[in-house]
């Protein structure tokens, strides 16, 4: 949430107020709510995190109920009810609330909440999952000219949606601190999943991106030279140079070693012995004996 590369904690906490943990790069977290004007909600139910202003970095969503306390019974008043929070990052571990200026406050009785771009205009937009009535989809109307990227990812080595894939980006390689990162992990959430999609808000940004990087998760790394931005990308994982050898290696033994087994079959006339045969899977040579 910080932008320094080591992943911070949001916690959205049910009968209380949520939380935001500062990583400590020691393994230990440091409890940064009240310092970063967090934590105002009542009664957190789902979180989504996503730079929705496209200035960098990234802002927090947390649903809470929404009571309209002269007209709800006393019951249901208790729970709390001043609705969802949309707290923006300004910099600086600091953020401001921008619920009613965004018109996000009442969502009902909110559950879970995704981020997602569903009308592709490189802007995030919000879904709410409802406990008492109908989703929500909230569009971003945000007047804003930054520009972004969206990048979806496919696996061939590494699984298909490349979940567990880092996706760094280098807006200016003669620049420091102007990097971003987005993990793939599908975002687990209260009553949902988020999308697949990695999505970058980059500014101001008026020059192709310098460099991409994806780290994926059985160890291949890509990069993407001079990236045009505002665009949707798709990356389909490639092997790297060492890993297609090895394949093209363990293909040119497996057929010595079938042509060894035919020859050896003739030279046995056609008595009837196990025959044994190899096929790749992935990585991997699998032995299996055919009676
Ligand atoms: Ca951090
Ligand atoms: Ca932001
Ligand atoms: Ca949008
Ligand atoms: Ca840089």
């Amino acid at each position: 949430m910080d932008g320094d590369g080591w992943q911070d904690l949001v916690v959205a906490g049910d009968f209380n107020t949520s939380r935001l943990f500062w990583n400590n790069r020691d393994g230990t977290f440091t409890d940064g709510t009240d310092q970063a004007n967090v934590g105002t909600d009542e009664n957190g139910m789902g979180s989504a995190v996503g730079d929705y202003d496209g200035d960098g970095d990234l802002d927090w969503f947390v649903t809470s109920i929404h009571d309209e306390k002269d007209s709800c019974a006393d019951t249901l008043c208790s729970w709390g009810g001043s609705g969802n929070r949309l707290y923006r990052n300004e910099g600086g571990r600091t953020f401001s609330d921008q619920t009613d200026a965004a018109g996000v406050r009442n969502g009902g009785w909110g559950w879970g909440a995704s981020f997602f771009d569903y009308d592709n205009d490189g802007d995030l937009d919000l879904f709410v999952v409802n406990n008492a009535g109908q989703p929500l989809l909230y569009r971003n109307d945000l007047d804003s000219t930054a520009s972004w990227l969206a990048v979806d990812l496919v696996g061939t080595l590494s699984n298909r949606n490349g979940i567990g894939a880092k996706i760094f980006v280098d807006l200016d390689l003669t620049v420091t601190g102007d990097e971003l990162v987005r993990e793939i992990d599908g975002g687990s959430n209260f009553l949902g999943q988020s999308a697949f999609t990695a999505h970058f808000g980059l500014g101001e940004l008026d020059s192709p991106i310098d460099l991409i990087e994806i780290r994926w998760p059985g160890g291949n790394v890509q990069q993407l030279y001079n990236v045009a931005a505002n665009q949707r990308l798709t990356v389909r994982e490639v092997p790297e140079p060492a890993t297609v050898i090895l394949l093209v290696t363990a293909v040119l033994i497996l057929q010595l070693l079938s042509r060894l087994n035919d020859s050896l079959a003739t030279l046995a006339g056609n008595a009837r012995k196990p025959a044994i045969r190899y096929a790749l899977t992935n990585k991997w040579i699998e032995q299996q004996e055919l009676v």
